[in-house]
Parts: structure tokens; sequence; C-alpha cells
């Protein structure tokens, strides 16, 4: 059994996640709580060199569905075991962007892959671990798509058609209503101070009700 405390931040492009989990971060280390961040697909060398192949092959022959899941589960497999499950047991907050969600909106809902292999496939990656809490930065695919604008790049899956990213928000806030203990939907699009403050006090709420 796992100590520490698993928290995994997930939604659309550009909904905010690397900057709230920076904030996230620094609010841990200011109350001296020892706090571990990682990121999917990355986190280890090998996951690391996953991330390259998903979000930027640009060979003649396109990454199959089936491919991408595979990777993406593959990377997982290992950061579990090489990452979070050491820094669970050494009893750290564990924050991470992107998990198990990404999977289940991306390559499930979206992609239109085999759900209950999918769930089969995350259990095996993850050796039955689920987040502790789980937040989504909720943005609509049109205001997503204005913050890529504005910082002018797109990745293999970011250059995905809008039908595309609206069945992944559809899909995360699908996720958000069936384990409504676990996922916590707050908007992004408010101000990244307002953001911030109405996630540390989710963070806290999630906190305060884990059994002593
Ligand atoms: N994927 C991943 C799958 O398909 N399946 C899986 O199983 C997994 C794990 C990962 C890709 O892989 C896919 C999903 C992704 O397509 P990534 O680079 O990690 O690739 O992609 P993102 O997670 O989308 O990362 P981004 O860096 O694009 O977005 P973030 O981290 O959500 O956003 P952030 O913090 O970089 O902010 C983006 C911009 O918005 C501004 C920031 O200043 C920045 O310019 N911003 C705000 N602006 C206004 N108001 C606010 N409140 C703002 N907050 C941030």
């Amino acid at each position: 059994m796992t100590q520490g405390y698993f928290i995994t931040f997930e939604g659309s492009e550009c909904a905010g996640k690397s900057t709230h989990i920076k904030l996230l971060s620094k609010y841990f280390l200011d109350n001296g709580i020892n706090c571990v961040v990682t990121r999917e697909p990355g986190g280890t060398e090998i996951g690391e060199e996953i991330r390259q192949i998903v979000k930027h092959h640009a060979g003649k022959n396109p990454v199959a569905d089936e491919t991408e899941l595979l990777l993406f589960a593959a990377s997982r497999a290992q950061h579990m075991r090489e990452v979070i499950i050491p820094a669970l047991d050494g009893d750290a907050y564990v924050i991470c962007d992107r998990f198990t969600d990404s999977t289940v909106a991306y390559q499930g809902y979206a992609r239109g892959l085999d759900m209950n292999f999918i769930g089969t496939l995350n259990r095996f990656a993850t050796i039955g671990r689920s987040p502790d809490l789980t937040i989504i930065l909720d943005l609509t695919p049109e205001e997503s798509l204005a913050r890529r604008i504005t910082r002018n790049e797109n990745d293999r899956i970011e250059a995905e058609d809008i039908s595309f990213h609206s069945k992944v928000r559809e899909a995360f806030l699908r996720i958000a209503s069936e384990e409504p203990q676990r996922v916590k939907i707050i908007s992004s699009a408010g101000s990244i101070g307002s953001v911030h403050n109405e996630i540390v006090k989710t963070v806290k709420n999630a906190i305060a009700s884990v059994p002593k």
C-alpha cells in the first residue's frame, strides 16, 4: 500500500496545467511539503523519448492510433515503477501533468479505441494505483485554440481539428461526472491568480477529507 498523496492535472491543450502545477508546487514548498512534479508522457528517460515520438513524429507514415495508445501506456508503466510509486512510498506528494484520464479522453473518446481495453491497459500500467485527486482545468476548444494561436506552435495531437478537441473536452466532463469524489473541475478561463486560489482551496478540501 502506497502512502503520499497523488494529484493529477488534466484538461484540454493549453488549459494551463503547467502554469498551475508550477504555482501549486511552490505553494507546497512554501508550506514545507515535500513534492515531486512530473509529467506524461515523460517523467523518465524512456518516457521522454516516447514523448518525442507521440508529439513530434513527422515521418512519411503516420503513427497508428493503436501504436499511440501503446506508447502512452509504455511511458506510464515506466513512470509508475521508476518515479511515482517510489515517491509515494517515500511519503511525498506527487503532482503529475496528465495521466490515465488523458488516455480515456484522447485515445478512448476522441480516437474511438476500445474503452474496456484502455481500462485494462491503464490498470496494467499503473499497477492499479489511481490518483487521490484529479483536477480538470476546463477550457472550451475555442479558448484553447486562441491560447495556442498566441503561443504559435502546434504538435501532432494539438493539430487535430476542433471536433476532436470538443470530444476530448466532453470526455473530461463525463469522467468528472462519473467520479465526483476523485475528479474536480475548475474553469481555467479566469485570471491565473483566481484559478490558482480555486486550485489551492480544492486541494486543501481534498486533503482534509483523507481519513487520518
Ligand atoms: N496525451 C497525453 C494523450 O493523447 N494521451 C495520454 O495518455 C497522455 C498522457 C501531451 C499531449 O499528449 C496527449 C495530450 C497532449 O496532446 P503536452 O505538451 O503535455 O502534450 O500538452 P498539454 O498538456 O496540452 O500542455 P500545454 O503546455 O500545451 O498546455 P498546458 O500545460 O495546459 O498550459 P500552459 O500552462 O503551458 O499554458 C498555456 C498558455 O496559456 C496561458 C499560459 O501563460 C500559456 O501561455 N495561460 C493562461 N492565459 C490566460 N488565463 C489563464 N488562466 C491562463 N493559464 C495559462
